[in-house]
Formats: C-alpha cells, sequence, structure tokens
C-alpha cells in the first residue's frame, strides 16, 4: 500500500469539490478517534461523496494507486473498526453525505435508503408511514445505516426482528476495484450463486463500501408496555423469559439484563436519572413488550405473566411504566450504560455470546474467574440476555488509570475470550472485529474460519486497500497464534 500522491490528492479534491474534499485538521480530528477515545489514526485527507458514482470514482482511483480507503459512517464502532491507522496514508472516506431516504414504502413494507442516513432519521420517516425500522440501538441519534449494515449491528429488539442481516432485503456496494454492485431491488428469490449481499453484511468495509441499502420495515407500534424487573441473578432473568415468552403470545421484544453495578453508575454520572425501584435488586430486566395499531395493547397480558412469574418466585419486584414518559426513562436507565461506565473511568470491553440457555451460568462463573485472577477487578455484565449476547466489560480497580488497560487489558480478554471459546461462543456478537479483536480473532477463530476470511479478502481487494488491519488477520503476524492456539492431537 501506498500513500496518495498529490496529484492522487488533486485528482480527488477536483471531482468531489470543497464539501466533498477535505484535509484540515479542524475537520478531520473529530474522525480520526474512536468514540472511547482508545484508538487515534491519522488520514491524508478526508473524502465526502455525494453519490455512489463518486464512491466509485475515488475507490477506483484508489485501487489503481494501491491507496488505503477507511469507510466511516457515524464513527460509533466500539472496536476501532471506522479509526484509520497512524501512518497517515489512508483516505478517511465518510458516506456522511449520501444521506438520502429514497423511498419509504407503507405497501412493500420496505425503505430504501443511502449509507448516510443516521438511524432516528429513518425511525422518524418509517413512523410516519405508519411503519417502523425495527432495529435500534443507543448510538442510534449518529449511527448510520452503512455502518449498522457493515457491522451486522444488533442492539435491543434482536430477540424478536433478528439483527441487521435479517433486516436488510438488499444493498449497493462498490467494491475494491471501482465496480458497482447493485443488489438493491428486494427479490425474494435470487439464486445467482454466492450471496454478495450477505457477504458484504458485517464485512466491516473489507470488500468494499456499502452505499446504499433496502431495509424491512413492520407495522409501528400501536401500544408498548415496558416494565423493569428485579431478579435474584441470571439464571432467575432466564427462567422469567421463558414464562414470558410462554404467556406473551409473540409480543416481547426486548429483554435486557441490567446488573446493580451498572445501574449505579448510570445513577451515580447521569443526571435526571432514578432508581426504577423502591429496593434495589441484584438484578434487573427491562422488558418491551408490543401490539400494532388494531391490536390490544400488550400491557394486561405483561401485568398477568409478571403477576405469575411472581407466585412462581422468579422475580422479586417489578414495576410496568405508567406513561410513554417513564417508559422512556426506563429505556434511558439502559441506554446510559455505556455512558456511565465511559465517565466512570477504564474498563476493558467484551462483546460475547454463548448458547442462551448457558449465559446465566458464564455470567455468574466467568465473572468469578476473571475477578479471582485479576484481584480488584469488577464484571459489569449487561445487555441482550435473550439473544445469548453479554457486554462483559471488567472494571479497572478502584483509583487505576488508563494505564491499566494498557497493562492488563490484553491478559484480561485473552482469559475471557478462553473461558468464550471454551463454552462454545463467540468473542464478537455484534460490536465487529475491528481492529480491537483482529488479534484474538487470529488467536481463536480456528484455522477454517481465519483461512476463508484471507481467501475472500484476497480474492475481492488483492491489494489491500479496504480498511486495512481490521477484520481479516495479517497472514504474517498470526501464524504463530494460530499454531499455538491450535488444539493438542
Ligand atoms: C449496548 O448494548 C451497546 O449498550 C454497548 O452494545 C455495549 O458499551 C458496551 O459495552
Ligand atoms: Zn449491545
Amino acid at each position: 500500500m501506498a500513500a496518495p500522491s498529490s496529484y492522487l490528492l488533486a485528482t480527488l479534491a477536483e471531482r468531489l469539490g470543497p464539501k466533498g474534499f477535505t484535509r484540515g485538521a479542524a475537520d478531520l480530528d473529530p474522525w480520526l478517534t474512536d468514540w472511547r477515545g482508545r484508538w487515534q489514526g491519522e488520514a491524508a485527507a478526508m473524502l465526502s461523496p455525494a453519490s455512489t458514482e463518486e464512491v466509485a470514482f475515488a475507490v477506483r482511483l484508489c485501487a489503481d494507486a494501491g491507496v488505503p480507503l477507511v469507510p466511516q459512517g457515524g464513527n460509533t464502532s466500539m472496536v476501532g473498526g471506522a479509526t484509520p491507522d497512524e501512518s497517515g496514508e489512508a483516505l478517511l472516506l465518510s458516506l456522511r453525505r449520501m444521506n438520502r431516504i429514497l423511498s419509504v414504502d407503507a405497501e412493500t413494507n420496505l425503505a430504501v435508503c443511502e449509507a448516510g442516513v443516521i438511524l432516528a432519521a429513518l425511525h422518524e420517516a418509517a413512523l410516519a408511514e405508519g411503519r417502523r425500522f425495527p432495529l435500534t440501538l443507543g448510538a442510534k441519534g449518529s449511527a448510520t445505516i452503512g455502518g449498522l449494515v457493515s457491522t451486522n449491528a444488533g442492539g435491543t429488539q434482536v430477540l424478536r426482528h433478528g439483527t441487521m442481516r435479517r433486516l436488510v432485503a438488499g444493498i449497493e456496494a462498490v467494491l475494491p476495484d471501482g465496480t458497482v454492485f447493485d443488489g438493491l431491488a428486494a427479490l425474494k428469490k435470487d439464486n445467482r450463486g454466492y450471496d454478495l449481499t450477505q457477504l458484504l453484511i458485517g464485512a466491516e468495509g473489507t470488500l468494499g463500501v456499502v452505499t446504499a441499502a433496502s431495509l424491512k420495515l413492520v407495522p409501528a407500534i400501536g401500544a408498548r408496555a415496558v416494565a423493569w424487573i428485579g431478579v435474584a441473578d441470571p439464571a432467575a432473568a432466564m427462567k422469567l423469559l421463558r414464562h414470558l415468552e410462554a404467556t406473551q403470545r409473540e409480543a416481547i421484544e426486548s429483554f435486557e439484563l441490567v446488573p446493580r453495578n451498572a445501574l449505579d453508575l448510570v445513577l451515580a454520572h447521569v443526571p435526571g436519572t432514578r432508581p426504577p425501584l423502591a429496593e434495589p435488586a441484584p438484578w434487573n430486566v427491562l422488558v418491551e413488550a408490543v401490539a400494532p395499531m388494531a391490536m390490544p395493547g400488550p400491557e394486561p397480558l405483561l401485568y398477568d405473566g409478571l403477576g405469575s412469574a411472581h407466585a412462581a418466585g422468579l422475580i422479586l419486584d417489578a414495576t410496568i411504566a405508567a406513561s410513554e414518559a417513564q417508559a422512556e426513562e426506563f429505556w434511558r436507565l439502559r441506554d446510559s450504560i455505556s455512558e456511565a461506565e465511559r465517565r466512570d473511568g477504564p474498563a476493558v470491553k467484551h462483546d460475547i455470546s454463548v448458547a442462551a440457555a448457558d449465559m446465566p451460568r458464564f455470567v455468574v462463573e466467568g465473572g468469578a474467574a476473571v475477578e479471582a485472577r485479576f484481584p480488584g477487578t469488577g464484571i459489569i455484565a449487561f445487555g441482550h440476555l435473550g439473544d445469548g449476547n453479554i457486554h462483559f466489560n471488567v472494571r479497572a480497580p478502584e483509583g487505576a488509570g488508563p494505564e491499566w488497560v494498557e497493562s492488563e487489558g490484553i491478559a484480561v480478554s485473552r482469559l475471557v475470550h478462553d473461558l468464550v471459546t471454551a463454552a462454545g461462543g463467540s468473542i464478537s456478537a455484534e460490536h465487529g472485529i475491528g481492529q480491537m479483536k483482529v488479534a484474538e480473532l487470529a488467536r481463536l477463530g480456528g484455522a477454517a474460519r481465519i483461512g476463508a476470511l484471507r481467501a475472500i479478502k484476497q480474492a475481492l481487494d488483492p491489494r489491500g486497500i479496504m480498511n486495512p488491519g481490521k477484520l481479516v488477520p495479517a497472514l504474517d503476524a498470526s501464524q504463530d497464534r494460530l499454531a499455538e492456539s491450535r488444539p493438542p492431537q
């Protein structure tokens, strides 16, 4: 790979115009570090094309010259997936100017969006047509459709609606040689061989740049019931989920686990929050049940379901939000955990999954193992229990500064990831690999997976210009690690 020549930069500047080509530090700086400030990169310029043709032009030029491109949406990656390296050779490719919602069709239940559309904007546009795009997450005010597609994002409604992969009906993307893959048509059946759409979803910009997507909509919510529930432990939470699944038709959309230490952080660091239950519980669950318009509201059934769960000894206490405002308050408690954790101090973050039924035991036993091995640490295990996906974040010991993450972080993550792997799980459930987990993927991903990732990358992006250093382990750096991690014969 090579740094861009002044000729290449001038050609791009001319084609993309002043809004589409920037080099000033003030314009670039906010986009050169990730949300948690963990990675800091450099870029020769930021490209902000306004159309797919302009993206294709830029990619073609860079492919010819071997210049690396780092695609970026809302820059909310948790794994450094959109931050360039420190060499300053890369061009940042921002999709944020391509922010048009091209259509929202209530009849076909499809929306077509350019990559830079912000998730919250799509939510609003769908609602105006009596529809809903059923994927949401804390960063919905910044995260973009292109980024969500490229990371196969999850969030808090996966339980019912699946991850992005299930909600994408088609995509348009510019491949690493600058050709445009036009897969936007929402075809229910399409057997033209390898599924490029699915291949590009979750590829983290390493196989091309997603420029637009057709997305599946569902009916807008007519009524919802949001409950905050105290439980004794994660096993009780899982039993509660099974109980609600058996008693609530198909209305349960979200089932989020919040430990007491996470709630305490939110209450301490986020102004205007207050405890949801009279007596704090060791573990909490946020449940949302919804019904579309013209269907009976979910509240009476949820009330009954929680009543019978209480009688069966599954829950300690529960409250159903009495108003939309209170429902929003409950959600704010849940959605503020990342922010509260960030304000609180250093932590080593993990985004893990095991089979959902195994997660309660993993949280308790894995948590104890990590705390025993790294004295003074505390596990903040929260999130999407119903999906078997928990954010298993390890808080630094009292008084430790950011250097603790530098010195201990690798050993902490290795232990967590070893435990997850031994439990048959994944070291990345919904945030992707980015640059944060690429060495761990190399260590634990297994020869077949890593070999296939590399072969696909090599075939589609032979010069390695698309988001280098992310997702796909480099051949040289990982050979030894792979050998190390191979189980004894
Ligand atoms: C969430 O579920 C996000 O809130 C962020 O995926 C998780 O900050 C985290 O570790
Ligand atoms: Zn999450």
